[in-house]
């Protein structure tokens, strides 16, 4: 990766290629004010259109100045889409849009994306601020990282295509105004970079030295690089993973992975960053997050995981990999030093006392007991067998108790290879009554 700052000085010098407009900036790589009717039909795809909605070039922004209005009468995802081509690879990029809606409801409300979802891109839910109701005029923006192949989608929207727990569509007026898209302004973003991380993050929430971040990025390193040693693999052919706050992310989400990992500008990063300077606390949500990438879906790609049952569960595992063998802190309301285990033993108890194994922290506890017993060393072997695996060699999973059987078998291989003699997981770290409770929990 070249150095961010590097890229977008260089990028000064392409937009120089750019016809100045009224309000263009140097940096800006595209402009549309919508003031040409026939540039922006050229410059503009409009995606599916259904007789319940429209999208029109109209006069009504300030002043009576044309910009595209986008209406629908039922939930959907309408759109207009611009490609954009010859973008930097790996840099941050930002688009603007000035934006106003009338009685916009559901799913993203209106929105600026990129339209990836269908082009095996590693950034999906990237997003501008969801404006729903009635809104007068306002700037919204979304910061994106260009891939390889420095080109991508750009979308003004009303309704997003994919769903998160909102279903993503949504229905209303929207009318959207000054595009601009430029490299993400040097101050916008505070980054940073490590050997396995990029942190680009909003300065708002850095309120500790830069030397206490990078220390920081160190841990998430070294986490990363448990991961790899418990995995024997990396996601994104070992790109470095970027971590990128966006105000684009459903209420009540802390972050989505992916590369990079979206981190909800609404969460408290600040907090989190102080709690590693004062209590050299790691980090659970971010680890939450690599951990994700770490998934045999991702890491290895498609035909591989189906024996993961719940990724929650194995993105907190390999977390407690990392953390024990750094002896590292961790919170989860309260502080866990080396002893993480403690936490989901607490969930153990609790279901074991209801009678009820569902919760999937209860059922991290009784894997840790494996590691527990015969060592991380299990694990290692049995994962690295597993991610080398295709799907259709697993045999028929049909439910989430199938797979727990499946990771069973192969830790027991893993077991008995290693101890020298034959052991059979389920039996010797499990009781049959937690089996039994387990069974009904993983059968629904
Ligand atoms: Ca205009
Ligand atoms: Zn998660």
């Amino acid at each position: 990766m070249k150095r961010c700052l590097l890229t977008i000085v260089c990028l000064t010098a392409l937009a120089a290629k750019i016809p100045a407009m009224a309000e263009t900036v140097a940096d800006d790589i595209f402009v549309d004010d919508f003031s040409s009717k026939s540039r922006s039909q050229k410059e503009w795809t409009i995606g599916t259109c259904p007789k319940t909605a429209s999208v029109q070039y109209v006069k009504d922004g300030k002043g009576g100045n044309r910009c595209v209005k986008i209406t629908s009468s039922e939930k959907d995802a309408v759109r207009i889409t611009h490609h954009l081509t010859g973008l930097d690879p790996n840099t941050f990029y930002r688009i603007t849009a000035k934006v106003k809606t009338q009685d916009v409801q559901e799913g993203r409300g209106a929105v600026l994306y990129l339209d990836v979802l269908d082009k095996d891109s590693d950034q999906p839910w990237n997003a501008s601020k969801f404006l729903y109701g009635t809104n007068d005029w306002q700037e919204v923006y979304m910061d994106f990282v260009s891939d390889e192949t420095g080109e991508t989608y750009v979308c003004c929207g009303l309704g997003f295509p994919g769903g998160t727990y909102n279903g993503g569509k949504a229905k209303g007026t929207v009318w959207f105004d000054d595009v601009r898209i430029a490299p993400t302004p040097k101050n916008a973003l505070y980054i940073r970079e490590s050997k396995h991380m990029i942190l680009a993050i909003d300065p708002k929430h850095v309120s500790v030295d830069d030397k206490t971040v990078e220390q920081w990025l160190q841990s998430l390193d070294k986490a990363y690089e448990a991961y790899e040693e418990l995995l024997g693999t990396t996601p994104y052919n070992g790109a470095k993973i970027r971590i990128l706050t966006t105000p684009g992310m459903e209420e009540g989400y802390w972050a989505l992975a992916g590369n990079p990992i979206l981190w909800n500008d609404n969460a408290d990063v600040k907090g989190l960053l102080e709690k590693f300077k004062n209590h050299k606390d790691w980090g659970f949500g971010i680890l939450h997050e690599i951990g994700h990438t770490f998934s045999a879906g991702t890491a290895v790609g498609e035909g591989y995981g189906a024996w993961n049952w719940n990724d929650e569960i194995f993105a907190n595992f390999r977390m407690s990999y990392a953390l024990d063998k750094w002896e590292a802190v961790i919170s989860q309301n309260t502080f866990y030093m080396g002893d993480n285990i403690a936490y989901y033993k607490r969930a153990y108890k609790k279901s074991l006392e209801k009678g009820n194994m569902e919760s999937g922290d209860a059922q991290h506890y009784m894997l840790m007991r494996i590691a527990e017993v015969y060592g991380w060393d299990v694990y290692k072997k049995a994962f690295q067998r597993l991610y080398k695996t295709p799907d259709k060699e697993l045999g028929k999973l049909d439910t989430d108790y199938d797979k727990f059987v499946c990771l069973m078998k192969y830790l027991s291989q893993a077991a008995s290879e290693i101890m020298g003699r034959p052991v059979d997981v389920m039996h010797t770290c499990y009781t049959p009554k937690e089996l039994e409770m387990i069974k009904a929990a993983l059968t629904k």
